[in-house]
């Protein structure tokens, strides 16, 4: 135990304060994790490697642990909050990048379903490449996309389910929008772990982002594509 708390974060080596945080974060270590954070920096990682190299790498071991029944929600919590204190450091160096607003987002996890890491490195990552992004949080009925897409008049919206049992909410919302004939207003951008492509297919959205990279080039490429269709 001593020797753990002997450890000085900034006289390891870049490898293994990558290491430290995977178990700074299993063990909700949120301080451990904001300085690691902060001597990546130092060292020159880009915020991006720091975000998909230590902080998801670190809560991929985490979600493999919460299945196998090692670790539990209340841990899980802690885990969680403490890569959020490692995003909120990165968040506004992210979205440093000056790029010219290229397009907006509404984006919320879907009702039922109270995750949100994943949809907020979505949110991060598409303000970073200039998209302006209206985040309606999590556990959102069709009601709040719906309110929200009307008030906001975006591009796209963005949804993401983590749970198998919400996951089919997704279709919920679209086939509301094609009820109310709004469907073709808006490009449809589904995301989250238990998805796929043929699921984001079978439900009638544009496209399944696998992460957050992703997300932010297909986002990219359909409003450019509407933008041309307009234009033409
Ligand atoms: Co939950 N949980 N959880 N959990 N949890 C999972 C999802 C699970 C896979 C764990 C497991 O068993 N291995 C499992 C789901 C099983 C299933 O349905 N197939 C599960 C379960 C069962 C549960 C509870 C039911 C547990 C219980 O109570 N018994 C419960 C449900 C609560 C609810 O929502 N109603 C629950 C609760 C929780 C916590 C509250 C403790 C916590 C959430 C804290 C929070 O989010 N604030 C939690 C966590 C942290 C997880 C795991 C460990 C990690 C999720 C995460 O943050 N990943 C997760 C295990 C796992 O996924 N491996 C698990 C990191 C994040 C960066 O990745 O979210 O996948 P991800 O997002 C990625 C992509 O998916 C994509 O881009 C992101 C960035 O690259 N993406 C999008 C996501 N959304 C997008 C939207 C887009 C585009 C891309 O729109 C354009």
């Amino acid at each position: 135990m001593s020797e753990e708390e002997d450890i000085v974060l900034s006289e390891l080596n870049d490898d293994e304060l990558v290491e430290q945080m995977f178990d700074d974060l299993y063990d909700g270590l949120k301080e451990e994790i904001e300085e690691g954070v902060n001597i990546l920096l130092e060292r020159g990682w880009t915020p991006y490697d720091i975000l998909t190299k230590a902080l998801v790498g670190g809560m991929t071991i985490v979600g493999h642990d919460f299945r196998d029944g090692i670790l539990f929600v209340p841990e899980v919590l802690l885990a969680a909050n403490a890569m959020k204190g490692g995003m909120f450091i990165l968040k506004p160096l992210l979205a440093e990048t000056g790029a010219p607003r290229v397009g907006k987002m509404v984006i919320g996890t879907v009702k039922g379903d109270i995750h949100d890491i994943g949809k907020n490195l979505v949110s991060m990552m598409m303000e970073g490449a200039g998209f302006e992004v209206v985040d309606i949080g999590i556990n959102n009925p069709v009601e709040n996309y719906l309110e929200t897409l009307e008030a906001e008049k975006p591009d796209i919206l963005g949804m993401s389910a983590l749970l198998t049992t919400t996951m089919p909410y997704m279709k919920v919302v679209i086939d509301t929008l094609i009820e109310q004939g709004l469907r073709e207003e808006y490009i449809v951008l589904v995301g989250g772990a238990p998805l796929n492509e043929e699921f984001g297919k079978a439900i009638g959205a544009d496209a399944y982002c696998r992460d957050a990279a992703v997300a932010v080039e297909t986002a990219k490429d359909f409003v450019s594509r509407k933008h041309n269709q307009l234009a033409g």
